[in-house]
């Protein structure tokens, strides 16, 4: 273990911060890197937690084969052995790879060579085809090269940022908090943002603009329209540096004024102030990201934004650009690699030209020859049969997936899953024959690279735990057994990364962007020490590069970029009888994907604690706040809890993309989820899905705490899991009650040997507490309706029993600490700030965002809470003038 400071990258978002790592008695203390070029010392709530989740629970920490551990010679012998024989009996194409936007490059560049240059087989895709698949397309097609133009700091720089289909106050905060103190600086610069739903990212708009959802490609379509009816497009860059002009203004003509608000579902003044900003603005980026990607028609509408740029010549200068915004820490260096299925390595794809020159440069005469199946493709291939063996890796499709149930099924019957994974029980190593522990952040070392092109280390500070290994060696240790030793000899992630650079760099000579050539000589003492720098890395840009294109030569063979003429679609799916409503779905502030590392924190998930739908109160008028409810699709149904809100647009039902089953029994998202793909980037429409919603009546609600982490969930048609230190916490409702509560709980745990304390409510309910040597060890209440426990208290009690019998009679209740303000939802992450304190705060008399930070501290560390802040200001404000 490290006992000094280390300087490495945040493990979460696309923004790429950079974080040190301090060192203190019982852990480390995560705080931001100064002279890291993308957060300059900030972080999120998110980075600043990062020393909570380290702990080495629920790891995995061995190799094993069906849930026993084996040696590692075991494992990899039996990884080899059962890829060769399916390869054997059936070619190349029966193996697939399933990969991650969370590999290291190096683990990328391994995993991908082994697949597509020596196994021969092209099914090698990664979770970025859920994520950047369809922008990586529009990039391509536009300026042929799949690369970012532009950087952070143009968004500081820009006159006018639109945000489209990108909630970044949640999903990229530290870009959120560059943006919003942009703004204060220069409060003349307008902001827009997009989004059917109104985000807490509006809180620093000028605009917002909450359409129809899916029909984005008409707005942009309108407003090329508008710009050229008033002659606002710059000619001259259009004649000199692109082609497709003039067909694409020819199909953007249908898109007036009227048509498009009518399209849109946008008020006609609304639309033509969205206009005059663009107008108005000498400089403007476009930053988007899920709720464009997302889509049955993504590519078309990242082209209709970059059409938009093209046209005003708004690429390639300062404060401009079209800018795809990329989620994970890492989805970067994936596309630099080569990681999805339509990608050779290293921005080539599959021409005779390009195989040839990555066979001399690999030494590989068995290079595939053509694209593999993507991450949709490839699941229905495992499905059907075609595809014998799969090896995923730092990705859990189990929840993520579109479709996901069939997905899980399809899995089941697959000869040969092999997982690589940090966790031991997620939904994914539950379908695994063979799990492979990795090494996880903190304690693998390797580079990243972050939206905005820039190359960083995440460095390790933690020692390695159990056998866990890093990924490129287990796949390294595989590709030896596989007979391709020498090509996979590599003792160090620096031999790994001189490789990966010299690829990029090989007969490259101008024509291909990514080029980090000018790295390829680095020493391992050089690679460790890198400090982060923006590709291209070149003889012509030896120190890096912030903005492309700034010549305005782009990749396509004659140098010009290419407008592509747009037919607007709308999503696949539209609402029916049957299902009138829909789902969109997405992120929350405080929890990263499938929950796996933020799931630990307790303080995380005290901001959100259950999976919730978010709806019009009016789309569900029988539904109050806190009742549960069944949300069904087509495909699937679950359980979550109701929050009405009268800001979500009707017709819209927003649901978080985050629970598994290791944290809710019914509300894995993805289950109701249809995979309707884009048909050229084959992204998934995960935004967009009918559904219905009802009322589901529990006939008892309860809360469980017990000591310790051993707990099973009980078999309740709804529980969720709430993280505490050192305690299991399920929140429960069931269609039945027991007969015997006693008898019930005991199933669970061992009740009957602890000296218990209950209370029978008669028909409403039951409590209990359950004592062995003066402390709690488990707290139970039940109740016809939800329970008002005083979760805080219960926590607090089995750290610190109450001493008198008044004490433990209100623990029994629930009610312990009730005469004190309860926290109520931790508002404030950094200071744990709940909302009750908050409001409270308000009624006193604080009337700002700054008087509430005086007073609490809440919003003065990274700022992301702030938008909620302005909501309990607005909200209580309101009721205090009602009141007064
Ligand atoms: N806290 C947190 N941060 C994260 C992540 C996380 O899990 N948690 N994940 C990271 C990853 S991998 C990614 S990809 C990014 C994603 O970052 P975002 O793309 O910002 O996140 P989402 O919440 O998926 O979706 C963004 C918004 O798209 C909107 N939307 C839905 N339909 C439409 C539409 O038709 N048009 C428009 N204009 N908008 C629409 C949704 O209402 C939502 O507010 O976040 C990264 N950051
Ligand atoms: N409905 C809906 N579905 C979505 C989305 C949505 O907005 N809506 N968003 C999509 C997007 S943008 C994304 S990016 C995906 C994300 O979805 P996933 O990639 O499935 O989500 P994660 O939870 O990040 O999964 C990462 C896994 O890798 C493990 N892991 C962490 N570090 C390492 C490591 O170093 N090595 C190895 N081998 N394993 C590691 C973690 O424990 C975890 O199991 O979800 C997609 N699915
Ligand atoms: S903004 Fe993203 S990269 Fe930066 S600290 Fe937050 S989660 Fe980490
Ligand atoms: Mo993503």
């Amino acid at each position: 273990m490290s006992s000094a400071t280390v300087t490495t990258t945040c493990a979460y978002c696309g923004v790429g911060c950079g974080v040190k790592m301090q060192p203190h008695a019982e852990g480390f203390t995560a705080s931001g890197d100064g002279a890291h070029p993308a957060n300059l010392g900030r972080l999120c709530v998110k980075g600043s937690a990062l020393g909570e989740t380290l702990d080495l629970n629920g790891r995995l920490l061995h190799p094993e084969i069906d849930r026993q551990p084996v040696s590692w010679s075991q494992a990899l012998d039996a990884v080899a052995q059962g890829l060769q024989a399916i390869i054997r009996d059936h070619g190349p194409q029966a193996v697939a790879f399933y990969g991650s936007g969370q590999l290291l490059t190096e683990d990328y560049y391994v995993a991908n060579k082994l697949m597509k240059g020596f196994i021969g087989a092209g099914n090698m895709d990664t979770n970025s085809r859920l994520c950047m698949a369809s922008a990586v397309v529009g990039y391509k097609r536009a300026f042929g090269t799949d690369a970012v133009p532009c950087s952070y700091r143009d968004l500081e720089l820009a006159d006018c940022v639109i945000l489209t289909g990108s909630n970044i106050a949640w999903a990229h905060p530290v870009v959120y908090q560059r943006l919003a103190q942009a703004k204060k600086a220069r409060p003349e610069m307008r902001i827009i943002v997009i989004d059917p739903r109104q985000t807490a990212t509006c809180d620093i708009a000028d605009l917002h603009l909450p359409l129809r959802p899916g029909s984005d490609a008409a707005l942009f379509c309108g407003a090329l329209n508008a710009m050229a009816e008033h002659n606002l497009l710059d000619s001259d860059f259009l004649k000199q540096h692109t082609q497709g002009g003039d067909e694409t203004l020819t199909a953007a003509r249908d898109w007036t004024e009227e048509h498009t608000a009518a399209f849109c579902g946008l008020p006609l003044t609304q639309l033509r102030t969205f206009y005059q900003m663009i107008a108005d603005s000498d400089r403007l980026v476009t930053l988007y990201s899920m709720g464009i990607n997302q889509s049955s028609s993504g590519v078309d509408k990242c082209n209709a934004i970059i059409n938009l740029h093209l046209a005003a010549g708004k690429v390639g200068r300062e404060g401009c650009g079209p800018f795809s915004i990329t989620g994970q820490p890492n989805a970067m260096g994936g596309r630099e690699v080569g990681g999805l299925a339509n990608q050779l390595a290293s921005h080539m794809g599959f021409t005779k030209e390009e195989i040839d020159r990555v066979e001399r440069f690999w030494k590989s005469d068995n290079v595939t020859k053509s694209a593999g199946l993507n991450a949709v493709e490839l699941f229905r291939a495992i499905e059907q049969g075609q595809i014998k063996a799969v090896w995923i890796m730092g990705t859990n499709p189990l929840v993520s997936l579109p479709d996901a149930d069939r997905v899980r099924a399809g899995l089941a019957r697959c000869p040969l899953v092999i997982v690589s994974d940090v966790m031991r029980d997620t939904d994914t190593t539950r379908a695994a024959h063979i799990c492979l522990p990795a090494l996880a952040w903190g304690e693998k070392n390797g580079t990243v690279t972050n939206s905005e092109r820039c190359i960083s280390r995440q460095r390790a500070f933690l020692p390695v735990p159990g056998e866990a290994k890093p990924d490129w060696w287990i796949l390294s240790q595989v590709a030896q057994r596989l007979g391709f030793g020498e090509a996979f000899a590599w003792q160090h992630p620096a031999e790994i990364f001189r490789e990966h650079a010299a690829l990029s760099g090989f007969e490259n000579n101008g024509s291909r962007a990514f080029d980090i050539s000018g790295l390829a000589q680095l020493t391992d003492r050089e690679w460790d020490e890198l400090r982060p720098v923006q590709w291209p890395v070149n003889a012509a840009n030896p120190q890096g590069r912030e903005r492309l294109f700034t010549d305005g030569r782009f990749f396509h063979s004659d140098g010009k970029a290419r407008l592509i003429a747009i037919t607007p679609r709308l999503p696949i799916n539209q609402p029916t009888s049957v299902a009138p409503l829909i789902m969109n779905t997405g992120r929350i502030r405080d929890q990263w994907h499938t929950m796996t590392r933020t799931g630990k924190s307790a303080r995380l998930m005290q901001h959100i604690s259950e999976p919730f739908c978010q709806f019009h109160p009016a789309d569900a008028p029988d539904v109050q706040d806190g009742d549960l409810v069944r949300v069904s699709s087509s495909h699937g149904w679950l359980l979550l809890r109701a929050r009405p809100d009268s800001l979500q647009p009707r017709g819209s039902v927003f649901v978080p993309m985050h629970w598994n089953s290791q944290f809710s029994q019914q509300a894995r998202v993805d289950a109701l989820v249809e995979a309707n793909t884009d048909p050229l980037s084959g992204q998934p429409e995960s935004k967009h899905m009918p559904i219905s919603l009802r009322r589901w009546a529990a006939v008892w609600q309860g809360e469980l705490f017990m000591r310790g982490n051993h707990l099973t969930p009980p078999a309740t048609a709804y529980w969720s899991r709430i993280a505490q230190p050192d305690i299991t916490h399920y929140v429960l409702a069931d269609s039945s009650i027991p007969k015997d509560w006693l008898a019930w709980l005991n199933e669970y745990a061992a009740v009957g040997e602890w000296i218990c304390q209950s209370a029978h409510l008669g028909e409403k309910g039951f409590n209990l507490l359950a004592w062995a040597d003066g402390e709690l060890q488990l707290a139970f209440y039940a109740h016809r309706d939800r329970p008002g426990v005083d979760r805080q208290a219960v926590v607090a009690a089995f750290g610190q029993p109450p001493q008198t019998a008044p004490q433990r009679l209100a623990l029994l209740a629930g009610t312990a600490g009730k005469g004190k303000a309860s926290a109520g939802a931790t508002i404030c992450s950094c200071f744990a700030v709940g909302e009750h304190k908050i409001a409270d705060a308000v009624r006193q008399g604080c009337s700002s965002v700054q008087q509430l930070g005086a007073q609490l501290k809440c919003g003065t560390n990274c700022g992301s809470c702030i938008p909620e802040l302005k909501k309990i200001l607005a909200e209580q404000l309101a009721f205090n003038s009602g009141m007064s």
